[in-house]
């Protein structure tokens, strides 16, 4: 009997928070494969189309990954994900709000222009022009706040794996690996382009990301 009974679709960062989670703590997924394009066992079962969605055996029904993930710790607290110390813990949870609040504007501002072009930069228009300009060069910028904080310390969180990775690796990772064939999802192209790092520029964050690429999925 899985742990954990989950909705997904293929590709998805969000998911993917779910699984390394999971994998983190040991736990078993029952993992429910949602077609894209027809999310109606999605809206049946939580009212809204977004995936992950999370399915307790006592009915409790959990969407949003960051709610999701907060659920799991609480369910299943060790390992835990989140620091023992306080303040620590606090901070994490300051990482992971900035980064689904505010890391993830520029990506998405960037998909929303350039998707509907194609990618085709001589489509748009000045001001949008500027916009592409302006969020790719934050992101450049906020690549070495990461690479900053990974010095002296394994992970976004600390010393220890956590929740500042599990919320960051799924959409960092983009960085120094092209999306897989069949994901032509537009946001994933923005990150894979725009943010753009490699052994030489990122040191510390690109052996981040090999560390974490080769932690357990559930
Ligand atoms: N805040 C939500 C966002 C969920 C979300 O955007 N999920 C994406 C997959 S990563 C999705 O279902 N997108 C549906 C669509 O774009 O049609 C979370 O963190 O779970």
């Amino acid at each position: 009997m899985a742990d954990l009974r989950v909705l997904r679709v293929p590709h998805s960062t969000n998911v993917e928070r779910i699984a390394l989670a999971a994998g983190h703590k040991g736990l078993q997924v029952e993992w429910v494969d949602v077609d894209p394009d027809d999310r109606r066992v999605v809206r049946e079962a939580s009212g809204q189309d977004l995936v992950p969605v999370l399915l307790a055996d006592d009915d409790t029904v959990v969407t949003d990954s960051p709610r999701i993930l907060a659920w799991i710790e609480a369910r299943f607290p060790t390992p835990a994900l989140w620091p023992s110390d306080p303040g620590d813990a606090a901070l994490a949870d300051v990482f992971c709000h900035r980064f689904n609040e505010v890391w993830k504007g520029p990506p998405n501002r960037l998909a929303a222009l350039l998707g509907p072009v194609g990618f085709d930069l001589s489509r748009l228009s000045g001001s949008e022009s500027r916009a592409v300009d302006d969020d790719s060069a934050r992101m450049r910028t906020w690549l070495n706040r990461f690479e900053e904080r990974l010095d002296g310390v394994d992970h976004l969180c600390g010393d220890a794996f956590g929740i500042c990775d599990v919320t960051a690796y799924p959409f960092l990772r983009y960085g120094v690996e092209a999306p897989p064939p069949g994901d032509d999802d537009p946001f994933h192209r923005v990150l894979h382009e725009r943010g753009t790092f490699d052994a030489a520029s990122h040191p510390r964050l690109t052996a981040w990301a090999a560390r974490v690429a080769e932690r357990p999925r559930g």
